[in-house]
């Protein structure tokens, strides 16, 4: 067994011990053998530059001589994280000055089932168990206050980059902890919108770890809620959170899912995997069928449901078949909403609020309008609509019947 330890972050003499092995490992894994044919880049030199950045973000702060922050103004409060789909309870408008968040997460590494059809599993890499990572919620000039756990029995190394945060690589370079380690990072929400984060370890662990389900979604509200183009005030009931992940699952000779002991196992033949840039896989919230069937999303018709969709690897293209996307915020809450989209879009690397208000009852397909990857790898979702249906919107005005000419 090999533990999966950044070389060039080394600070302690137990981590020296640790750096001995995953060296071993490294070499083990990445040296002469598949890469070096393909002339593409070393892993090794790779992993070594990445780890300069990571290395020279937590020098910077440490040797820092900046003011101390004053936090007076400020007021403590804890945010309880739950599983996806659901979102932690919230303010849409904020009441009262600023806050700091208190949100503890734990980098959980656990097997998943991927897809009970074909067998397909994955060693996770998760915080707080999920594919995605949990929702954040919070309004901008709050500060969010991160207590990251890392369990004694952990394989890896693990850290999180925020797209919402401001320096230090996210956090990521601030924030890795090592097996039975903990962090505090506190940062401040300065920009309104829906953010990925993601683990970043450094070099070609970055995407062995985003891949493996280690990424999630923060939203940032306005202080003042959601407005349209005119500033009008945008509620919602409800709030659907979606996570798309793309697999790379190794496969034998014969096309079977290989199966790994403990998480790292998969490493070379995952990064192998990768390197073809076509998932096995891409589903919702971490298998095929995790929100479908008695895992549906529900509502009624009235019902107004903020889809919150995060991507971080990969463009994604989500539909909603027999609805819309009336308010869609590709970008900044601080921009107008787009308006009636068909499709929008969420560029890999991020996370985008739409927002809907039901008008029919039925069994709604929210897909990634790839249908190749909507349809054949997974990544669909069902919302079942209670209520009653509206003839004026539409009528089967004769039903399926032969015609004679
Ligand atoms: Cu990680």
């Amino acid at each position: 067994m090999t533990k999966f330890i950044n070389p060039g972050l080394v600070k302690t003499s137990r981590r020296n011990v640790l750096r001995g092995s995953m060296l071993a490992g490294a070499a083990a894994v990445t040296g002469a053998g598949a890469m070096a044919a393909t002339h593409a880049p070393k892993i090794n030199k790779i992993n070594a530059t990445s780890s300069m950045i990571y290395k020279a973000a937590g020098e910077q702060a440490a040797d820092s001589t900046a003011e101390p922050v004053d936090l007076s103004g400020y007021t403590r409060v804890k945010q309880e994280l739950v599983s996806p789909p659901f979102a932690p309870e919230h303010e849409q408008v904020a009441t009262g000055g600023p806050k700091i968040i208190e949100i503890t997460m734990e980098t959980t590494e656990r097997l998943m089932v991927v897809d009970e059809d074909t067998g397909a599993e994955v060693w996770a890499l998760t915080y707080n168990g999920s594919v995605p990572g949990p929702l954040i919620i919070c309004h901008e000039g709050d500060m969010i206050e991160l207590t990251l756990r890392n369990p004694v029995d952990s394989m890896m190394e693990h850290n999180i980059d925020f797209h919402a945060s401001t320096g230090a690589l996210g956090g990521g370079g601030l924030t890795h902890v090592y097996p039975g380690e903990e962090t505090v990072l506190r940062w401040k929400a300065t920009k309104p919108g829906c953010f990925t984060y993601h683990c970043a370890p450094g070099g070609a662990m970055i995407p062995y770890h985003v891949t493996h389900g280690m990424n999630g979604a923060v939203m940032v509200l306005p202080r003042d809620g959601l407005k349209d183009k005119d500033g009008n005030p945008l509620q919602y009931d409800k709030i659907a959170y979606i996570g798309e992940q793309d697999y790379y699952l190794p496969m034998d000779e014969n096309g079977e899912y290989r199966k790994y002991e403990v998480a790292g196992d998969d490493y070379a033949d995952s990064l192998e995997a990768m390197r073809g840039l076509i998932p096995t896989h891409s589903v919702f919230n971490g298998a095929v069928g995790a929100l479908t069937g008695e895992h549906a999303l529900t509502a009624n018709v009235g019902e107004t449901v903020l889809m919150i969709h995060n991507q971080a690897n990969r463009d994604s293209r989500p539909h909603l078949i027999g609805g819309h996307g009336t308010y869609v915020w590709e970008s900044s809450f601080t921009d107008a909403p787009l308006r009636d989209m068909e499709t929008w879009f969420v560029r890999g690397g991020s996370a985008v609020a739409a927002m809907y208000t039901f008008e029919q009852p039925g069994v709604y397909a929210y897909l990634n309008h790839n249908l190749i990857e909507g349809v054949m790898l997974g990544a669909t979702a069902h919302f079942v609509v209670q209520g009653e249906w509206d003839n004026n919107l539409m009528e089967q005005v004769v039903a399926p019947r032969e015609f004679t000419t």
